[in-house]
């Protein structure tokens, strides 16, 4: 069983990642109120923490040994690095700064926001007579964490910190404690559900014999797929013989050199974000605009529009009254309207979200000041009364023209205060509603739009 690395066109993938976090930003920024409070945070983090590795580019793959303690990921390290550089050893917990090493190109900004110590650097140049093993890590930033299973809260708190910073986690699992539940439950079953890009390794093979070797791994495989990770392989190991060595650094050069697996481990982020959001979105809810002319008509008609449109057809007719019919809003009018409206935009989803509409829209009060204002400066129509005998002919057509004008001015006036007021942030509201409702429709199983199926998943 093998994991397969496609490559594919990195630029696109991270360009259509970048949009689709951007976009996921603003409808947070938009829209959080309608999202629980735990739910909110969670997902700030994880924008940010997307937003920040696109920003490093993907062309470097950061691969994270994790596991419990004295399962051998310092010397397993060493051994990939061909170098004693981690510090491996008998004393438990040995580990508690984390080390990396670096297979060719500079990675000094991604080893600052992983908050790597200078001192824990290591630089693998490539240079052409390296062999073609080594050269195929290029790109790679290998990284030796402490245990996850401490006694020491802090080296627990660095775990948590940097796995989810991690591309590719390789799982360092030793054969007495493969059932460890602290890794199962804590670890693989959360690296599963979020479908994070994974490699899992059966070390300390040495000390075994192969038929047990092989029923041990058999054996995690299983609880592996417990867990949900049906299709990571288990390789048997040995980081201190070098047994098995060969075809974990295949395994990790193929990830490398598809250089798709950052936006895979971005991908999944989004994918478990959306997952999150999901319970703040309702299923199938597709939000409407409601018709803008209807509301636009109705708070003309309520602000004295259509009667002064009445009036001033009677004017052109040749009837003496008076056409400055008073052009009041009323806050409780204006306010109703608004509620109706609301209502009607966020029917079929959760309520959270008829309060955001509601928030963002402009209150009954200033809506009502402000068409009042809009309707005093209008540039209403002069009509005169008809004089002289071809008045007499034109009357009908005047007095309907006088009408319709006037209307069109009031009713003009009334939208150029609800489309900025009413209709626009409840299409901002809208647009944040589909793109987090497009987010939970992410399954990592459907490639992207840009047409990648790329690393590794622990689907
Ligand atoms: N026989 C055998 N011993 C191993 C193997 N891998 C590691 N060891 C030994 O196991 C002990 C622990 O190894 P480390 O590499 O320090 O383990 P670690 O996972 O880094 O431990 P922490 O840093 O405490 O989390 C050391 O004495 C290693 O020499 C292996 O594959 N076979
Ligand atoms: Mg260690």
């Amino acid at each position: 069983m093998s994991v397969q690395f496609v490559p594919l066109e990195p630029r696109s993938e991270t360009t259509a990642l970048r949009e689709r976090v951007a976009r996921l930003r603003s409808a947070m920024e938009w829209a959080s109120e309608a999202i629980p409070a735990a739910v909110r945070d969670d997902v700030f983090a994880t924008v940010d923490r997307c937003e920040e590795r696109l920003e490093l580019g993907i062309d470097h793959t950061v691969v994270a040994l994790a596991g419990g303690t004295g399962s051998g990921k310092s010397t397993l390290f060493n051994a990939i690095l061909g170098r004693e550089f981690a510090v491996s050893g008998v004393a438990r917990p040995t580990t508690s700064k984390v080390s990396a090493a670096v297979w060719g190109t500079d990675a000094s900004a991604l080893l600052n926001w992983l908050g790597i110590d200078e001192q824990r650097r290591f630089t693998r140049e490539l240079d052409p007579l390296d062999d073609e093993a080594e050269t195929a890590m290029g790109g790679m930033v290998l990284l030796d964490l402490p245990d996850h299973d401490s006694v020491n809260p802090d080296n627990r708190e660095t775990v948590d910190r940097i796995v989810p910073m991690a591309d590719l986690l390789l799982w360092v699992v030793d054969p007495q404690k493969y059932a460890d539940n602290a890794l199962h439950s804590a670890y693989l079953e959360a690296a599963s559900q979020q479908q994070r890009p994974s490699l899992v390794v059966l070390n300390h093979v040495d000390r075994l014999a192969t038929e047990d070797a092989w029923a041990v791994a058999r054996d995690l495989q299983r609880l592996l797929a417990v867990d949900g990770m049906n299709q990571v392989p288990v390789m048997p190991i040995s980081a201190k013989t070098g047994q098995g060595l060969d075809i974990l650094r295949a395994e990790l050069a193929g990830a490398v050199a598809a250089k798709t697996v950052a936006a895979e481990a971005v991908r999944a982020d989004l994918v478990y974000a959306g997952r999150l959001l999901s319970g703040a979105l309702a299923r199938g809810a597709e939000p409407k605009l409601p018709d803008v002319s209807e509301l636009v008509e109705a708070l003309a008609r309520a602000a004295g529009v259509d009667a002064r449109a009445d009036a001033v057809a009677a004017r052109a007719k040749g009837s003496a009254g008076d056409v400055h019919t008073a052009l009041r809003m009323s806050v409780a009018t204006a306010e109703r309207e608004r509620m109706d409206w609301v209502d009607a935009a966020t029917e079929g989803l959760p309520p959270t979200w008829r309060r955001v509409v509601a928030e963002a829209t402009a209150g009954g009060e200033s809506l009502a000041a402000d068409i009042e204002e809009a309707l005093a400066q209008a540039p209403w129509p002069q009509v005169e009364r008809p004089t002289g005998i071809k008045a007499l002919f034109a009357k009908a057509g005047l007095s309907s023209k006088a009408r319709k004008r006037t209307l069109e001015v009031g009713r003009n006036a009334v939208l150029a205060v609800v489309a900025p007021e009413i209709v626009e942030p409840t299409e901002t509201i809208h647009q944040a509603y589909r793109a987090m409702d497009e987010l939970t429709r992410l399954d990592a199983s459907e490639p992207e739009a840009s047409g990648t199926d790329s690393a590794s998943r622990t689907r």
